[in-house]
């Protein structure tokens, strides 16, 4: 004959047992094993209910009554466990460490070179230069070796055939600025790119002369630089601008006094610039005893070299995510 209050005291124990390895089970394999062991049909809990029957008529009642609660609360904290496990292996934290710190999200962010093009076109946005484009691949003969695509088409060397396109289909005046891809066949070196962007300018108006070419340029570089950058303008030569300029800007590593960056100079060339050739608008049927303009054609990499201090052009291009990180 079993003493009742034995059976109590084991069904006590099962139930503390089987509710602490429940809590504490790290895996949903482990937690099945559990629910089979206190819980299964040939179960510990099963194990005490089948003797149940053993003990006197009196105590029965009692005993079926604990049995009952233990087996109700480890059912409890069998699917509690379960919906906490389902939970964390669905993240895969299952095992895990959950004061670990989290795994940073990665950022995507804007190129350097791409913000440096953005922020010079709202230079001119606000100067009332709108932003057109054009295609790369043009018909061309030019003063700069490229790459040839079929008879007479080439990638375009540089953005100012794009010039032409505009004032064929557009009346003066013309205020544009012209973001694009252009393509030589120059060794990928620290200040050379194969193919590199640049920003094309042109206005063509009444009355436009020197002074307005250069304070636009000059106002351009105090906004992008700021107000301490110099700009100058020398003497060179293109074909479709009379006179011409090249424009450098003082150095902003030396200040002027010379190093390497600058090559010793104090100036860094950022662009090729021009009154347009009169020429030219013959060319294009505009009547050259009227209108007067002026073009320039920057390098936004080399531009982009200059404002975050980047000695080397070709790390623009290496896709680097340590490097480009740093410009978010
Ligand atoms: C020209 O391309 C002329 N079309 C500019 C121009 C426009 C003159 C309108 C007059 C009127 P240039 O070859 O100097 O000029 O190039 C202009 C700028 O492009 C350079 O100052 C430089 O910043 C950039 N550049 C030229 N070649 C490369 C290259 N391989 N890689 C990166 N940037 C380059």
């Amino acid at each position: 004959m079993t003493e009742p209050v034995q059976l109590v005291d084991s069904l006590e124990r099962i139930e503390g047992e089987g509710l602490a390895s429940i809590e504490a089970a790290g895996s949903l394999e482990e937690l099945e094993a559990l629910r089979v062991r206190y819980l299964g049909r040939s179960g510990d809990l099963a194990g005490m209910l089948s003797r149940i029957g053993q003990a006197p008529a009196e105590d029965r009642r009692a005993i079926g009554q604990a049995a009952n609660t233990a087996k109700r609360r480890l059912q409890e904290a069998h699917a509690s466990r379960q919906t906490a496990l389902e939970r964390a292996e669905s993240v895969g934290v299952a095992q895990a460490d959950l004061t670990m710190p989290g795994r940073r999200a990665w950022e995507g962010g804007v190129h350097p070179v791409t913000r440096v093009i953005d922020e010079i076109l709202e230079i001119f946005r606000e100067l009332g230069f709108s932003k057109v484009r054009g295609p790369e691949a043009d018909p061309a003969a030019d003063m700069w070796d490229t790459f040839y695509l079929a008879d007479g088409v080439v990638l375009r060397s540089h953005t100012s055939p794009v010039q032409a396109r505009i004032m064929e289909t557009h009346e003066p005046p013309v205020r544009v600025v012209v973001p694009g891809l252009c393509y030589r066949r120059d060794p990928f070196d620290p200040t050379h790119a194969p193919a590199f962007e640049q920003i094309e300018g042109l206005a063509v108006d009444e009355g436009i002369d020197f002074v307005e070419f250069r304070s636009t340029i000059e106002h351009f570089v105090h906004r992008f630089f700021g107000r301490e950058t110099t700009a100058r303008f020398r003497p060179a030569y293109f074909p479709f601008t009379e006179p011409s300029a090249e424009v450098d800007v003082s150095c902003h590593m030396c200040g002027g006094s010379g190093c390497s960056t600058c090559k010793g100079t104090g100036w860094i060339e950022i662009m090729g610039s021009g009154m347009v050739h009169p020429a030219v608008f013959e060319a294009v049927g505009y009547d050259p005893e009227r209108y007067t303009g002026y073009a320039f054609g920057m390098g936004s990499a080399r531009i982009a070299m200059l404002r975050y201090g980047i000695p080397d052009i070709r790390l623009f291009y290496e896709g680097d995510a340590r490097f480009l990180a740093q410009f978010r």
